[in-house]
């Protein structure tokens, strides 16, 4: 073990919470085996052999975006590739792919200037009576926080609203990375990172659980990632309402930020093992295979990763900003890269509830 890493891992072995320092020392050692041994330590103290997975389906209900954040390759202008569907047509869009082993609805898509409130109410409750079973797992902090703005409403309202109307949880993305430096660059016009986490906050004091995400690989510092980190944990200690953490690797083909290198496959391990490392108190964290491909999420599974999300079947967000990887896997293929990683596959719902089920993806 390298010298810098003897003490680190003596507080991971004991259960003692690592610092600020901490996080920048594990991410730039070059003992990526030590790393990788530690947080696969965790990772089975926390979730033992399980390697989880979902079948979920993804509904972009429009890639018309008001925000022009230079690292995405989603968002269009409506005269200039940009598509709205009516609610017929999502509902159509989602039942075109729907076999009876779908769990989940993930339901993200661009800031639309003049999409109402009521369009996303009327959303969720046309699933929910189309699909009862399915768990809908809809809008990012940043969509609930323009929402609100848009219908005039407090944030508080705007959640219960989509409540109501069948919102069961909310996933992590639009977190991008918090600190105002990184952020500005990035995403300038996107809420801040202090307001994510506050709309985070009240999502958990509504009852409901999310997950969180960061996206590194751009123009972002090491301390960067490790004040992101700090912060969900903070968060965390606070409300207990994060389920997983999702590191997400930027893809810059299509986007603004283009001249930038993709990050490489020790960097998206070295990001899930220090992640899991710093992240002491989320139960999950995700080796999304989307976003790394299907070989790194594998590998991902002994550094620290007990998730893979799911099947998906037809993923735009990052595809239209040049992944590479299929735009969906059967259960046996996901299930095969679990068993070849050596661990169990466990088909879960969104809550982490495993589901016992036979029928075909
Ligand atoms: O919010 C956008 C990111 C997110 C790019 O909660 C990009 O279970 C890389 O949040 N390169 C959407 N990333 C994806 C997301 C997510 C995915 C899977 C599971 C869950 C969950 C959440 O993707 C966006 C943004 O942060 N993103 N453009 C890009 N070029």
């Amino acid at each position: 073990m390298h010298p810098e890493l003897v003490q680190i891992s003596d507080k991971v072995l004991s259960g003692e919470r690592l610092s600020f320092n901490d996080g920048l020392t594990l991410y730039q050692s070059p003992d990526i085996h030590t790393l990788g041994f530690l947080a696969n330590w965790v990772r089975e103290k926390l979730n033992g052999n399980k390697g989880y997975y979902n079948i979920n389906r993804h509904l972009n209900p429009t890639n018309v975006c008001v925000v022009d954040c230079k690292f995405c390759g989603f968002a269009r202008k409506p005269d200039k590739g940009g598509y709205t569907m009516s609610l017929e047509e999502a509902f159509n869009h989602v039942a075109a792919d729907y076999t009876e082993a779908v769990t989940e609805f993930h339901i993200v898509g661009g800031l639309h200037p003049y999409l109402s409130l009521t369009y996303f109410t009327d959303l969720l409750e046309g699933l929910k009576k189309r699909f009862p079973k399915v768990h809908l797992k809809a809008f990012t902090m940043v969509e609930l926080e323009f929402l609100s703005r848009r219908a005039k409403l407090s944030i508080e309202d705007t959640i219960q609203a989509l409540r109501d109307a069948g919102m069961d949880s909310c996933p992590g993305g639009g977190a991008e990375i918090f600190a105002d430096r990184a952020r500005s660059i990035i995403c300038d016009h996107k809420v801040s990172g202090n307001r994510w986490l506050e709309i985070a906050e009240k999502v958990h004091q509504s009852g409901l659980k999310s997950n969180a995400t960061m996206l590194y690989g751009h123009v972002e510092t090491i301390e960067e990632r490790v004040d992101h980190l700090i912060k969900l944990r903070e968060l965390q200690d606070k409300t207990a309402g994060f389920q997983c953490f999702i590191p997400l690797a930027f893809h810059p083909v299509n986007t603004q930020l283009d001249h930038l290198p993709s990050p490489t496959a020790m960097t998206d391990l070295r990001t899930i093992a220090v992640s899991r490392l710093l992240l002491d108190n989320f139960p999950h964290i995700k080796a999304y295979w989307i976003m790394i491909g299907a070989k790194t999420a594998q590998i991902g599974l002994n550094f620290g990763a007990d998730d893979l999300d799911g099947t998906v079947v037809e993923e735009k967000i990052v595809h239209m900003a040049g992944a590479k990887t299929p735009i969906g896997m059967t259960r046996s293929d996901i299930e095969h890269l679990v068993r070849e990683a050596g661990r169990e596959p466990i088909e879960r719902d969104t809550l982490y509830q495993p589901v016992n089920r036979t029928v075909a993806a």
